[in-house]
């Protein structure tokens, strides 16, 4: 692949953040490696606390415009922003392929998500309905509008390094707000080859400053941000852990969080399942991204009398994936690298955990040596076995319980559905659950109104944990961190509610029949 090409079609290489050759240990520049054979795709210079100031202050400025401009303008903004990324669709999905080694077609799969999200925003800026309601006094009506909130701190990790940007960026424009996007230090090309793409639509539109980007450590940029008075929300991607501390921060000073965290997402196949339609989709689930996205399918439930057939034909399904292991840009390529060594010795950690607690592997549970990866392009060393653990008799297996960012997939068993439910409810997480039944009472049971089925923000029915569209809200409940993202009437975190009693009677009335003569 010749990333200098690329780079240069991105505007990447002109841009004045970009640097070509990082020499080793520059001061102030971050190294991008690829995880696929570990060379060097360039480097982004760092901001500092100058560089911080600096863009808030552009922002408030931004700001103070912006909300002014009427929701649908600020949508035909929005649409040409979808419009450009589309345009750059191909070379996009690429360099994220390059930085985060996604397969091509997840690659494309997650710029195409920003162009979705684009879409629904431009409808959605025609539309941001505030509510009427009937007011107890004669001559009265009460009415509630949505404000612009200010300005928005997006935090977003490495294996969504642009979808989850656009989530944020492209309704929080419609709504009237600023962006200042703190992307993972894993991901900074795509940040930047993004951002510029938005901010130079903003420019044209005489709006610039609406998409800032601030690229740095967690101590330097990260801290400061959560902390920042200045900004009105900070909507957050990543680890429990990181959420949690941000949580504290930002409720210390009453500010809004949108917290997206982990997820520990389990798999329900009852006896009445199609197993046509349950194995394909646990195998993406599980091995799709290499096991890295938060709604990866971690756990698989199923009947005990099912239980050796469906694990027999999973592991038939993951033989066949273990031979199209590789560079993820090469055709064919269904697992691409993990992000980096650490995420290499969690799989490892992993797995001789769940042996250590009489797990049973099933298949993989090694790090996939070069000589046996589709294509000889991958001398990272990041490359591991999607691996198949199945829990002891006991059903008792401790690592299950935890979120490890790869391709391993834990099988429990159970006989009753309330059992099954109940194992899927144990984690700390609430992601994302799905089950395959084709049986109308069970699916009922798992969607129960009283709440008593799945306790997951997303609950999937024949259709696996992951993938999930832009048009739903997206999100989870317990350790998950209760934020929802993307559609459905998401858009209302990023906008502060007015609610007006208008009085047109020509009198004074108190409401709740209070005489005050
Ligand atoms: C994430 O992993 O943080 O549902 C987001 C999905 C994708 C988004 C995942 N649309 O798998």
């Amino acid at each position: 692949m010749n990333s200098t090409a690329l780079f240069k079609r991105l505007g990447l290489s002109s841009h004045p953040r970009f640097v070509a050759r990082p020499g080793k240990g520059a001061a102030g520049v971050q190294v991008v490696h690829s995880p696929i054979d570990g060379s060097v795709l360039g480097g982004v210079r760092l901001d500092d606390a100058k560089k911080y100031e600096a863009a808030i202050r552009s922002a408030q400025e931004a700001f103070e415009k912006w909300r002014l401009v009427p929701a649908p303008v600020r949508g035909q903004i929005v649409r040409e922003l979808g419009d450009a990324i589309r345009a750059h669709k191909a070379d996009l999905g690429m360099l994220v392929s390059l930085e985060v080694g996604k397969i091509t077609s997840e690659g494309q799969g997650e710029i195409q998500e920003i162009v979705d999200i684009a879409d629904f925003a431009v409808g959605l800026s025609r539309q941001l309905p505030g509510q009427v309601f009937p007011s107890e006094r004669a001559h009265h009506r009460i009415v509630e509008q949505w404000l612009p909130l200010g300005l928005v701190g997006v935090i977003s990790a490495f294996n969504f390094p642009a979808a989850v940007w656009a989530w944020n960026a492209c309704l929080a424009a419609v709504c009237g707000d600023v962006t200042i996007w703190k992307p993972s230090l894993l991901a900074p090309l795509t940040a930047l080859a993004c951002n510029s793409i938005a901010e130079k639509v903003a420019a044209k539109h005489g709006h610039p400053g609406i998409f800032q980007l601030i690229i740095g450590s967690d101590e330097q940029i990260g801290k400061p941000l959560v902390a920042d008075k200045r900004v009105a929300l900070i909507s957050a991607t990543g680890s429990t852990r990181m959420g949690r501390a941000v949580g504290q921060v930002v409720a210390q000073r009453l500010g809004r969080t949108l917290l997206e965290l982990g997820g520990n997402n389990a798999v329900i196949v009852t006896e009445e399942a199609d197993l046509k339609l349950a194995i394909p989709a646990i195998v993406f689930g599980a091995v799709g991204t290499a096991g890295q996205r938060c709604t990866t399918t971690r756990r698989l439930i199923v009947h005990e009398k099912l239980a050796d057939r469906v694990c027999k034909k999973l592991v038939a399904a993951f033989e066949q994936v273990m031979s199209r292991i590789g560079d993820p840009t090469a055709p064919g390529t269904l697992v691409g690298p993990l992000i980096n060594e650490q995420a290499v010795k969690n799989y490892e950690h992993a797995v001789l955990a769940a042996k250590a607690e009489g797990g049973r592997v099933l298949i993989g549970g090694q790090r996939v040596k070069k000589a046996s990866l589709k294509s000889q392009n991958g001398g990272s060393g990041l490359y591991v076995q999607p691996t198949i653990v199945r829990a002891p008799a006991s059903n008792k297996l401790p690592i299950a319980q935890e979120e490890t960012f790869a391709p391993i997939l834990y099988v429990f068993t159970f006989k009753t559905l309330s059992q099954a439910i109940a194992i899927q409810n144990s984690v700390d997480a609430g992601l994302s659950s799905a089950i395959f039944t084709e049986r109308f009472r069970e699916v009922e049971a798992f969607l129960h109104p009283g709440g008593t089925g799945s306790d997951c923000g997303i609950a999937n029915i024949n259709c696996g944990t992951s993938g999930a569209e832009i048009g739903g809200a997206f999100g989870g409940e317990k350790d998950t961190g209760g934020g929802r993202e993307s559609g459905s009437d998401s858009w209302k975190a990023y906008m502060r509610r007015q609610t007006s009693a208008i009085n047109f009677s020509g009198t004074l009335a108190l409401a709740q029949g209070i005489k005050f003569e």
